[in-house]
C-alpha cells in the first residue's frame, strides 16, 4: 500500500491486466508475460518513483522492503523471528518462520509466487482493513525487489514441501515454481541481489541495517531479529520484551536518570497511543515517534499532541502545588522537555492516515494530536499525583530551565548594545582571517587544525569567500557541557562569535555569516577526534545548522604522485593502489602526515578551491541514531567509543560530492 498517486495508477493498471487475462483465455502466456515485463520495465526505468531514490537509502529500502512482509507475517501471529544475511556475493538473504507464501495456482494461470513477485502491487498486503500499511513509501511490494534485482530467488517451507521460485534480470521467470524437498518447518526465504546498473553502490552497510533491525525490535516485542555479515562474520540478535520501555531505556542508556521508565497505553477514537518516556540529567531532548511500526522521522501531529499534553500536565502540577506562582508564570514547552527522551507509537487505520513532506516522514492525521495530547495529559497528570518525589524532580529541573532561559534572554538583549562586542571583535581580529566578499550564502568558514596549517590555508584561500579560522589543541568535549561552559570555553565561543548566529535555543541557521562551514583537519587520528569533538558541539549546540545542510567535512588528500611535469593527488588508499596498478609513467609516492606539509597552493588546490575538492556533507540521518551515536562516542565510556570510532569515523556523513 502506498500513498503516491502514481503508484496507484499502477495497481489499477495491473488489475486490468490480470483481469484480462482471465477474461481472454485463450490468451497466449507469452503475451501475458510482456505485459507483467512491461510493468517490471517501468519500475526499472523509473525506480525513483517506486523506491525514493538509487542512491544507498533506495538501495537499503529493498531489504525492508521484504523485511516488511516477513515482519507482517510476524504481527499477523505467524513466527517470531527473522534472519537478515548479507552474503558475500552482494545478495542479501530474508528467512522468516511464518507460514509460508502460498504455492497454489492463481486464477490467472500462473503460480501465486510468480504473481506476488511479477506483478506490482500483487504482493505480501494480506488481509483487508486494520492496521497494515506503514507511511511514506513503503509497501511498494517485492515485485519491486525483483525488478531491480538481477537475481531473486524464493524458497517456501509449507505443507511438508520445500518450493522454490527463481528470477533473473529484472524479474524474468526463470525457474517455474518446482518442488525440490521435504520439510517439517514453514516459512519464507528471498534472497535477491540488486542490479549493479541501476544503483549508484550495492554495498550494504551492516550498521544501517542492525539500527533499523533494533528498532524493529523494540517496537514488535518478543520478535527476535538476526542479522548476518557474512563477509566480516559479525552477527547481531535483537529481542527485547518489554517494547518502549526498553527502547527509552536504551536511548538513555549511560546517562544518569531521574526516575524509572513511565509508560502507558491507550485508544481513543480508533487509534491506540503507546507511550514511554523518561528524563535524565543532561539537556537533551529526544522524542522519537512512530505510526504503525514506522518511523515518523520529521514528526507530525502526534508529537505536537503529546508536545502539548505534557506542558499542559506539568503546568498545572507546577501551579496546583504552589511552585510557578503569579497569573502568567508558566513553564514554556522547552522547559518541560529538557532531559527528556520519549517513544511514541501510534495505530491508526489505514482510512484515517495521512502523511506529509517530500520524504513522506511526517504525520498529518488531525485526530493523532487530539487523541495523544488527551491520553499524555491524563496519564501524566495521574502519573505526577501519585509519584510526588519524581513530579519535584521534574518540575524542579524545569524550573532550573526557565529561570536559564529567562537569564539567556536578558543577557542577549544586554549583548546588543554591549561594550562586550568590541572586546569579542578584537579578540576574533587576532584569530580570524575575513572573507572581503559580503554575500554571506556565498562564503565559507574553514576551521581548521592548528596555527601552521591555518597559516597555509589563509595563504593559499579565495579571500573573496573564504575565511580561516584555526583551532588550537583540542576542542572542549561539548557532551557533558552546559551553555555556560560553552560560554567560557574561548576556543568554542569565538567560533560561535564568528558564525555569529546565536547558540542553543537561540541559534538561527539563517543569520549565520557562512553558507558552509567546512571542519579541516589532518586524515589521522588526531584528526579525526577533533573532528568528533567539533561535530559534537555543532550537534549539541548548532543542531540546525547541521539539518540546513550547511555544516562540511574537507577531505584532504592522503597522498601525493609527483611525475615531475605534474602532480596528482589520491584521497585514499584503495586509489593509491589503484593508481600503482593502472599508471605506467614513473612517479614519486608523497605521504601528507598533516595538513602542514602542504603548501599554500597544494592546499587550496586540493582541499579548498570549490572546482576541484570533495567535501562531505554532515547530516543527521535518524535522530536517535545520532544521538546514540553521540553519547556513546562523547560520554566516561571508552569501550563503546573505540569500537565506534574504528566502524564509524564518519559520523553519519553520507554524500561525498564535489562542489
Ligand atoms: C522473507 C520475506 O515475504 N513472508 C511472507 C507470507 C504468508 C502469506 C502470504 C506472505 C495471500 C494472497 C497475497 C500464508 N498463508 N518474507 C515474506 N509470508 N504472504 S509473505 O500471503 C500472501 C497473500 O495474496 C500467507 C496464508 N495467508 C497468507
Amino acid at each position: 500500500m502506498t500513498t503516491t498517486t502514481s503508484s496507484l495508477f499502477f495497481f489499477v493498471s495491473n488489475f486490468v491486466i490480470l483481469g484480462m487475462v482471465k477474461k481472454m483465455a485463450t490468451t497466449k502466456y507469452d503475451e501475458k508475460s510482456i505485459k507483467i515485463l512491461e510493468g517490471l520495465e517501468a519500475v526499472r526505468k523509473r525506480p525513483g518513483m517506486y523506491i525514493g531514490s538509487t542512491d544507498r537509502r533506495g538501495l537499503h529500502h529493498l531489504i525492508w522492503e521484504i523485511v516488511d512482509n516477513a515482519i507482517d507475517e510476524c504481527i499477523n501471529g505467524y513466527g517470531d523471528y527473522i534472519k537478515i544475511s548479507l552474503n558475500t556475493d552482494g545478495s542479501v538473504t530474508v528467512e522468516d518462520h511464518g507460514r509460508g507464501v502460498p504455492i497454489g495456482m492463481h486464477e490467472s494461470g500462473m503460480s501465486t509466487p510468480e504473481v506476488i513477485y511479477t506483478i506490482l502491487h500483487a504482493g505480501g498486503k494480506f488481509e483487508e482493513g486494520g492496521y497494515k500499511v506503514s507511511g511514506g513509501l513503503h509497501g511498494v511490494g517485492a515485485s519491486v525487489v525483483n525488478a531491480l534485482s538481477t537475481e531473486m530467488d524464493v524458497t517456501i517451507y509449507k505443507e511438508g514441501q520445500i518450493n522454490t521460485i527463481q528470477f533473473r534480470d529484472g524479474g524474468h521467470v526463470f525457474q517455474k515454481l518446482m518442488k525440490i524437498g521435504t520439510t517439517n518447518k514453514t516459512g519464507t526465504t528471498v534472497r535477491f541481489k540488486p542490479d549493479p546498473t541501476i544503483f549508484k553502490s550495492t554495498n550494504f552497510s551492516f550498521t544501517t541495517v542492525t539500527e533499523r533491525m533494533q528498532e524493529s525490535a523494540f517496537l514488535l516485542s518478543g520478535l527476535t531479529i538476526e542479522v548476518v555479515d557474512e563477509e566480516t562474520k559479525r552477527n547481531v540478535k535483537y529481542r527485547y520484551e518489554n517494547g518502549l520501555i526498553s527502547f527509552v531505556e536504551y536511548i538513555n542508556e549511560g546517562k544518569n536518570v531521574l526516575h524509572k521508565v513511565i509508560s502507558f497505553d491507550g485508544i481513543k477514537q480508533g487509534i491506540e497511543v503507546e507511550i514511554a518516556l523518561q528524563y535524565q540529567e543532561g539537556y537533551n531532548e529526544n522524542i522519537l515517534s512512530f505510526v504503525n511500526n514506522v518511523k515518523t522521522g520529521d514528526g507530525g501531529s502526534h508529537e505536537t499532541g503529546f508536545k502539548t499534553g505534557i506542558t499542559k500536565a506539568f503546568n498545572e502540577y507546577a501551579k496546583a502545588n504552589g511552585i510557578l506562582k503569579g497569573k502568567d508564570a508558566s513553564f514554556d514547552g522547552s522547559d518541560v522537555r529538557e532531559g527528556l527522551s520519549a517513544v511514541i507509537n501510534l495505530k491508526i487505520p489505514e482510512a484515517q492516515l495521512q502523511f506529509e513532506g517530500q520524504t513522506k516522514g511526517k504525520l498529518g492525521t488531525p485526530e493523532a494530536r487530539v487523541v495523544t495530547e488527551q491520553i499524555t495529559y491524563e496519564n501524566m497528570k495521574f502519573f505526577l499525583e501519585e509519584n510526588r518525589e519524581t513530579a519535584l524532580m521534574i518540575v524542579e529541573k524545569a524550573s532550573r530551565s526557565k529561570i536559564a532561559r529567562e537569564a539567556a534572554r536578558k543577557a542577549r538583549e544586554a549583548a546588543r548594545n554591549d561594550k562586550g562586542r568590541e572586546k569579542k571583535d578584537k579578540i576574533l581580529s587576532g584569530k580570524l582571517a575575513k572573507a572581503t566578499g559580503k554575500d554571506s550564502q556565498k562564503n565559507e568558514l574553514f576551521l581548521v587544525e592548528g596555527d601552521s596549517a591555518g597559516g597555509s590555508a589563509k595563504t593559499g584561500r579565495n579571500r573573496e569567500t573564504q575565511a580561516i579560522l584555526p583551532l588550537r589543541g583540542k576542542v572542549l568535549n561539548c557532551e557533558k557541557a552546559s551553555d555556560s561552559d560553552i560560554h567560557n570555553n574561548e576556543e568554542l565561543n569565538t567560533l560561535t562569535y564568528a558564525i555569529g548566529a546565536g547558540i542553543g535555543a537561540d541559534f538561527r541557521p539563517e543569520d549565520s555569516n557562512y553558507g558552509k562551514v567546512i571542519i579541516m583537519t589532518d586524515a589521522d587520528d588526531d584528526g579525526a577526534h577533533i573532528q568528533i569533538l567539533l561535530l559534537t558541539f555543532f550537534y549539541r549546540f548548532m543542531r540546525p545548522l547541521i539539518e540546513a545542510g550547511m555544516l562540511y567535512i574537507a577531505k584532504p588528500p592522503l597522498y601525493g604522485l609527483d611525475f615531475g611535469k605534474f602532480k596528482e593527488y589520491v584521497a585514499t588508499d584503495e586509489e593509491l593502489e589503484e593508481k600503482k596498478r593502472t599508471v605506467k609513467q614513473a612517479y614519486k609516492v608523497q605521504r601528507f602526515k598533516g595538513l602542514g606539509e602542504m603548501n599554500a597552493d597544494e592546499l587550496y588546490e586540493t582541499t579548498m578551491n570549490p572546482a576541484t575538492r570533495s567535501l562531505i556533507k554532515v547530516s543527521i540521518t535518524d535522530a536517535a541514531v545520532a544521538e546514540k551515536r553521540v553519547t556513546v562516542l562523547m560520554g566516561d565510556k571508552v569501550e563503546p567509543r573505540k569500537e565506534w570510532i574504528e566502524e564509524n569515523v564518519d559520523f553519519t556523513l553520507e554524500d561525498n560530492f564535489k562542489r
